[in-house]
């Protein structure tokens, strides 16, 4: 079968920063030699004091240390705010949409932003938040979340974001690792017409936290909330006071702009750290290039801040770049599944920037909703966070693109900081499914998984991993330098290893199969099944649990768990009702499992290791292709398993 091919459009690409040819040229350049081309590059900001020294990066394991400008001084939030005062003050530098439709829109202009941006920082100092010192933000997506990172990096504070869906004990362990001294959070957060409790779910985190946490509360819906005095403070209230003059501090490129926790195959999340210099270099590149970004255009990115999607590309790149950026509280199918596209005719959207999990879910609801609206605006669509399979890839493009507008699949990862591979619009042909080449700078490689040999024919298969250092890359784990080592850089010596599989097709296109680790993709959101796993086994009734992804139309993997209850525990409905609430509340929604099968017993080897790759196989509901099974200790097990799965 040949893959169907989507040349560029002429006229996008006579139009487009980045054309074939220069893409090639500048490809070229950017690995050839790495110093020079990113010595160009890195003055796309504004440098307080520029740097003299360009790239000093070591993969080499017990050595790995990364540095990008490492001289230069900086502030991120003058980048993305103040260098623009001159020439676009009055232009909208953020459109917020609120959840309700009849809602008053928000335009936010540069100017606005700025006095907002200042204020917020005096607020952070009045509290006594010092540069290096560490803020968590757990925010909806108001424009308050945009004001309180560019607020952090405008004092050098390190702002670490947890996703508003996350529970109290996960938003109370991201505190207690980070060692913050301040949350920022609202009193509810509006969403589909629903209403979340922020602010209590803060109040039960803090109670597992130092007392001299503070607490920064936005009245954002003014629902009634409970009040800690001396520790709670009605930042709006705080703002009106504070002067609108906050001087940037000048910050080194290398020190850390933020920390954004996410899961891998073991152990709790990890803190990942990404610099302030080359994070915005990247971020900034990327945004322009990627979504082929012209002065003017509204961009609009669907995702939320508590995401690394949000951080580059909803507030840094867009707005190093001078750009309109739209920013959504709702949710998709709120009123109704056009919403998406009633807010691109609205704002006249240029770059539409979403997950395949919501086109998938909306794909399903049918045409009409698209139809209705008028998106002749768009120019450019992309996605993000799964692979897009090609009946998504197609609906996209056909039914929201018209057949004309390039969609750009961008591959990369929270430790990435930005696009790694991904077409270039006005430069590269389109494969539905693919995210086909590096973006400048990046030498990805496929390796043979069990001798990590480089294969060096182009049409081949192997886990991805990338050959060597991009200013966006992650520095290392928060507090525990060790661990970055260890989970990136030991399992294939010299490289930086991704946890995605990958297939090179004959043209050099790169095809994520997905991860070959632990993690497993909920509707774009990552996940460890180990964090699922120790949740489970948290509750009193649950003696042991395995949890594995399985395809989920939707969703693209579903969590089905395999639960071993306590001697004497009966499985009930009831119960599996219990374990879902249970999940939920431990770790937040987006982990609550899909499916629950009652296991009296796991498949193990002699040696105690539970194996997966037979619980992936009948979650898959593929149990004919069990593979080898003599390894087990007790293989009746398998058969129980298969006799009870939950998905056929
Ligand atoms: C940005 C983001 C990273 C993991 C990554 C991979 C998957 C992301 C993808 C994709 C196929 C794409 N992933 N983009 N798979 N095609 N275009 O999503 O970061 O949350 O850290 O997830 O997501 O498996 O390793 P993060």
């Amino acid at each position: 079968m040949t893959d169907a091919v989507y040349p560029v459009p002429e006229d996008f690409a006579a139009k487009a920063h980045i054309d074939a040819a220069k893409y090639q040229d500048m490809y070229d350049a950017s690995v050839k030699d790495p110093e020079a081309f990113w010595a160009e590059h890195g003055k796309r900001i504004d440098w307080i004091e520029p740097f003299t020294k360009v790239k000093d990066t070591n993969f080499k394991l017990g050595e790995v240390s990364i540095k990008w400008f490492e001289d230069g001084v900086l502030n991120v939030s003058a980048n993305c705010i103040d260098r623009h005062l001159a020439t676009r003050g009055e232009q909208t530098a953020i459109i917020w949409e609120p959840d309700e439709p009849d809602a008053e829109a928000l335009h936010i202009t540069y100017n606005e932003l700025s006095e907002k941006v200042n204020r917020f920082a005096n607020v952070l100092l009045s509290q006594g938040v010092m540069r290096g010192d560490r803020v968590v933000i757990y925010l909806p997506m108001i424009p308050e979340a945009a004001y309180a990172m560019l607020a952090c990096a405008r004092i050098g504070a390190i702002h670490s974001i947890v996703f508003a869906g996350f529970s109290p004990d996960a938003l109370a362990n991201r505190i207690n690792d980070s060692e913050a001294k301040l949350l920022i959070t609202a009193d509810t957060a509006p969403r589909g017409g629903r209403r979340t409790a922020l602010k209590s779910n803060a109040d039960q985190a803090l109670l597992h936290c130092s007392d001299k946490v503070r607490c920064l509360v936005v009245k954002h819906t003014g629902d009634q909330t409970t009040w800690v005095d001396g520790r709670d403070v009605d930042v709006k209230a705080l703002m009106e006071t504070a002067s609108p003059d906050c001087p940037p501090r000048p910050m080194n490129a290398e020190d850390p702009l933020f920390i954004l926790y996410t899961s891998g195959s073991t152990g709790k999340p990890k803190g990942v750290v990404h610099s302030s210099g080359g994070y915005l270099v990247y971020a900034a590149m990327t945004h322009q290039y990627t979504f082929d970004y012209h002065e003017g255009d509204v961009y609009w990115c669907t995702a939320d801040v508590g995401w690394v999607t949000g951080h580059s590309y909803i507030v840094y790149g867009p707005l190093a770049n001078g750009g309109t950026t739209v920013m959504f509280e709702g949710v998709p199918t709120y009123p109704d599944a056009g919403r998406f596209w009633a807010v691109c005719e609205k704002h006249k959207v240029n770059q539409f920037y979403t997950a395949p999990t919501a086109i998938r879910a909306l794909m399903g609801q049918g045409n009409e909703f698209v139809e209705k609206y008028d998106l002749s605006d768009l120019k450019l669509l992309g996605t993000v966070g799964e692979p897009i399979n090609p009946e998504a890839w197609n609906w996209y493009n056909e039914v929201v693109g018209k057949g004309s507008r390039p969609i750009v699949d961008t591959w990369w990862q929270t430790e990435t900081g930005g696009h790694m591979l991904t077409p270039l619009p006005g430069a590269t042909a389109l494969k539905p499914g693919s995210a086909t080449k590096p973006f400048f700078g990046v030498q990805p490689v496929l390796l043979e998984a069990t001798t990590g040999e480089e294969i060096h024919e182009t049409a081949a298969e192997g886990v991805l991993a990338i050959k060597d250092s991009w200013p966006g890359q992650m520095r290392s784990v928060w507090g525990d330098h060790e661990r970055f080592e260890k989970t990136y850089f030991a399992d294939y010596k010299g490289y930086y290893f991704s946890g995605d599989g990958c297939r090179r097709d004959a043209d050099g296109d790169y095809w994520i199969t997905g991860r070959v680790d632990d993690v497993i993709n909920v509707s774009g959101h990552r996940m460890g099944t180990a964090e699922v796993e120790s949740a489970l086994v948290a509750h009193a009734k649950v003696a042991e649990a395995a949890v594995v992804g399985y395809p989920h139309d939707i969703k693209g993997q579903g969590i089905y768990c395999y639960v071993t209850l306590m001697n004497g525990e009966e499985p009930s409905e009831e119960l599996r009702k219990e374990l879902r609430t249970w999940v939920r509340t431990e770790i937040g929604p987006i982990a609550a499992p899909d499916l629950i099968q009652w296991a009296p017993g796991l498949p193990k080897t002699r040696s105690g290791k539970i194996m997966r790759r037979i619980l992936r196989k009948i979650a898959e509901d593929d149990f004919g292709a069990l593979g080898d099974t003599s390894t087990l200790a007790d293989p009746s097990v398998v058969d129980d398993l298969i006799e009870n799965r939950m998905n056929r």
